[in-house]
């Protein structure tokens, strides 16, 4: 593969975290690292785990190859936080562990490769807030409610069902107070980052023949339109921030729910019914 006539300078030895020179190396484009092998290793040992469940029907009635019908599952809640038998749900831990451990490499992946070329980490802290939903859902809230069995099925219908049935156990999950914070976080990061997309695609899109336009287009654009442009690092700054804030509130809605609110969410509501100013 062609390599791009600034990579050679950069791919300098040094800045890893663990293992010294041995890993420090690039195949093609990729780096390597300590944490490339770990990562490959878990995220291969998980898949193989996933297909060997699906081959064998481990937690369903029988085998499929249906790949929507595929699904890996927690064991019973009765096994409580205990090690599950490898065909009860026992495969699911031990793919759980698998995730982990290659979503866990993937940031420290990153990190070695932030400091390497000097940068920030602001890569791998923002990949390390969609790693905690994640580990929010399959440990920390089952953890919370003493069952691996709360955490999700690994497959794609049944993962749909999971969420759909635990919704449904607090009656309404829209009246969640953190589920509404978290959506409007979606939805304002899905606002901004069509603002920013289409006012980067249209200065760099003139009419034929003519120069792409630049900085102070995309600034006059929004002080014409709004009166306020945020500028060019801080639109980006907005992103990272509502980004980060979807998957942190996300993480948060799913957690109170159980371990810390155990009625229904249209309930929570009473409190504004109960304020001493209604006489
Ligand atoms: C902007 C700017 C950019 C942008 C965008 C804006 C030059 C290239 C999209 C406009 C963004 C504003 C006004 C903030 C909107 C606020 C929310 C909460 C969606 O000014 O600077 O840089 O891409």
């Amino acid at each position: 593969m062609a390599m791009l006539s600034f990579e050679k300078k950069y791919r300098a030895r040094g800045g890893t975290l663990v293992g010294g020179d041995l890993f420090d190396f690039w195949i093609g484009p990729f780096y390597v690292g300590f944490f490339g092998v770990t990562t490959i290793f878990f995220a291969v040992l998980g898949t193989i785990l996933l297909v060997w469940g699906a081959a064998i029907g481990e937690g369903l009635d029988g085998p499929t190859w249906n790949l929507w019908q595929i699904s890996i599952a927690p064991p019973d809640l009765s096994y409580g936080l205990a090690i599950a038998p490898l065909y009860d749900g026992g495969l699911w831990q031990v793919v759980t562990v698998c995730a982990i451990g290659a979503f866990g490499s993937w940031v420290l992946r990153q990190a070695e490769i932030s400091r390497k070329l000097g940068m920030g980490y602001h890569v791998p802290v923002a990949y390390s807030v969609a790693v905690f939903a994640y580990v929010t859902l399959v440990v920390i809230r089952p953890v919370l409610l003493g069952a691996w069995g709360h955490g999700f099925p690994y497959g794609i219908i049944s993962h749909l069902d999971w969420v759909s049935n635990v919704g449904y156990q607090y009656l309404h999950f829209h009246y969640n107070p953190a589920h509404m914070i978290a959506i409007t976080f979606f939805f304002t990061n899905c606002f901004a980052l069509a603002l920013h997309g289409g006012l980067i695609l249209s200065v760099t899109n003139p009419p034929k023949g003519e120069p792409i336009k630049t900085s102070e287009h995309e600034n006059t654009y929004f002080r014409d339109a709004l009166g306020y442009s945020i500028g060019a690092i801080g639109i980006h700054r907005l992103g990272l921030f509502l980004a980060l804030n979807a998957g942190l509130w996300s993480a948060v809605c799913i957690v109170i729910s159980g371990p810390f609110w155990t009625q229904s969410w249209p309930e929570w509501w009473n409190w504004w019914l109960q304020l001493p100013i209604w006489f």
